[in-house]
C-alpha cells in the first residue's frame, strides 16, 4: 500500500508548477476499479479548477467517507476527510473561518443522501457559499455494494436481494422544495460537460449542488453509462426564481432525467450576511489584542 493510502485527515497543497500552470496531481494515483465514474468527476473537477484560473491554495475540498472520498488524496489543494456524512458541516466552519476560500465539498449519495442528508437540508436553506459535487452511483461503492438512497425501485444488490421497496431520494426536488439557489446534474460520462456545471457551480455564489450520475462498474449493474445515455436529456438553460413550479415539475418527472442546470436564483449567500464577516475573514483579525481568560474561565 502506498504510503499516501493511510488515512490522513488534512493534507496541504503543493505549490504552482513552473510556468504558472497548476497542478492538480498528487503523487498518489488514484486506486478507483478500471472503468468507474469516479475517473470522470475527478478529471472534470480539476478541469474546472483550471478553468477558472485557481491556484491549489486558494481551494479546500472537504471529502466524506466513500469511493468518491478516496479523492481526498489524489487532488492537489488543501483536503479534510470527514466522517461519513459529515462533510457538509465540516465545509460551512471552513467557509466561517475563512470566506476568501472556494470550498468544494465531495460526497457520495450514501454519505450525501443517506446518513448525511439533515446537513444537506440545512445547508441548502442557509445558502452556504459551497459547491457540493454528489456521485450519485444509487449504491454503497466502499462498502462493496449495497443498496443506497437513491436507488431504484426493485434495485437487487446486497441487502435487498429481493429488490429496493422504497422511493429513491430525488435530489433535485428536495433541493428546490428546501430553498436552493442552484441545482444541476451532470454525468461522469460526459467530463466536458460535467467541468462546465462544476465551474458554474464554483462561479455561483450560494450553496451549488452538482449530481453526478456516476456509473458504478462494479456493483451497480443497472445504472451503466448506456442506461445514463437512454434516460437522461439535456436542459437548454436554467429555471428562476419565476419558474420554480416548472423546475419542480421537470426534477420530479420519472422516467428521463434532466442533465444540465436545472435552477439557479441569485440570493445573497449565508456567509455575506454575517454581521462579522463583513470586516472581512475571520483568520485575518488581529486577535493579539484580545483577553481570551474570561472564555477559558467559562469551561473551568
Ligand atoms: C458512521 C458510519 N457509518 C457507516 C460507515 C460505513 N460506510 C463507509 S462508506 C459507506 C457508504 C458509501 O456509499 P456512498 O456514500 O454512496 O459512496 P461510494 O462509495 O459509492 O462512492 C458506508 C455505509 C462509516 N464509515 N461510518
Amino acid at each position: 500500500m502506498p504510503n499516501a493510502q493511510k488515512p490522513l485527515t488534512i493534507i496541504a497543497p503543493k505549490t504552482a508548477v513552473k510556468g504558472g500552470k497548476q497542478n492538480w496531481n498528487t503523487r498518489v494515483f488514484p486506486t478507483w476499479c478500471a472503468g468507474c465514474g469516479d475517473w470522470g468527476v475527478w478529471a472534470a473537477l480539476k478541469q474546472a479548477l483550471t478553468n477558472l484560473g485557481k491556484k491549489p491554495e486558494e481551494v479546500v475540498i472537504v471529502y466524506g467517507v466513500g469511493c468518491s472520498g478516496n479523492m481526498t488524496s489524489f487532488v492537489n489543494t488543501y483536503a479534510f476527510h470527514g466522517l461519513h456524512g459529515r462533510a457538509l458541516p465540516v465545509a460551512e466552519g471552513i467557509k466561517l473561518a475563512n470566506n476568501k476560500l472556494t470550498v468544494i465539498v465531495v460526497a457520495g449519495d450514501g454519505d450525501g443522501y443517506g446518513i448525511g442528508v439533515g446537513h444537506f437540508i440545512h445547508a441548502l436553506r442557509r445558502n452556504f457559499d459551497l459547491t457540493y459535487i454528489v456521485h450519485n452511483n444509487a449504491v454503497y461503492g466502499l462498502t462493496t455494494g449495497q443498496t443506497s438512497p437513491t436507488a431504484l425501485k426493485g434495485f437487487k444488490s446486497k441487502s435487498t436481494p429481493e429488490g429496493v421497496i422504497e422511493e429513491p431520494v430525488n435530489p433535485l426536488a428536495l433541493a428546490i422544495a428546501t430553498g436552493a439557489t442552484f441545482v444541476s446534474r451532470s454525468q461522469a460520462a460526459d467530463i466536458p460537460h460535467l467541468a462546465q456545471t462544476i465551474e458554474a457551480g464554483i462561479k455561483h455564489n450560494g450553496f451549488s449542488l452538482v449530481d453526478v450520475f456516476q456509473h458504478c462498474a462494479t456493483f451497480n449493474k443497472v445504472n451503466t453509462v448506456q442506461w445514463y445515455r437512454e434516460h437522461a436529456y439535456k436542459l437548454e438553460k436554467p429555471f428562476g426564481p419565476q419558474e420554480k413550479t416548472k423546475a419542480m415539475g421537470k426534477a420530479l418527472e420519472t422516467g428521463r432525467y434532466p442533465v444540465g442546470v436545472l435552477y439557479h436564483e441569485e440570493r445573497p449567500a449565508y456567509d455575506d450576511e454575517v454581521t462579522e464577516l463583513k470586516k472581512g475573514p475571520l483568520v485575518e483579525r488581529d486577535i493579539s489584542n484580545v483577553d481570551i481568560t474570561p472564555l477559558f474561565d467559562e469551561f473551568r
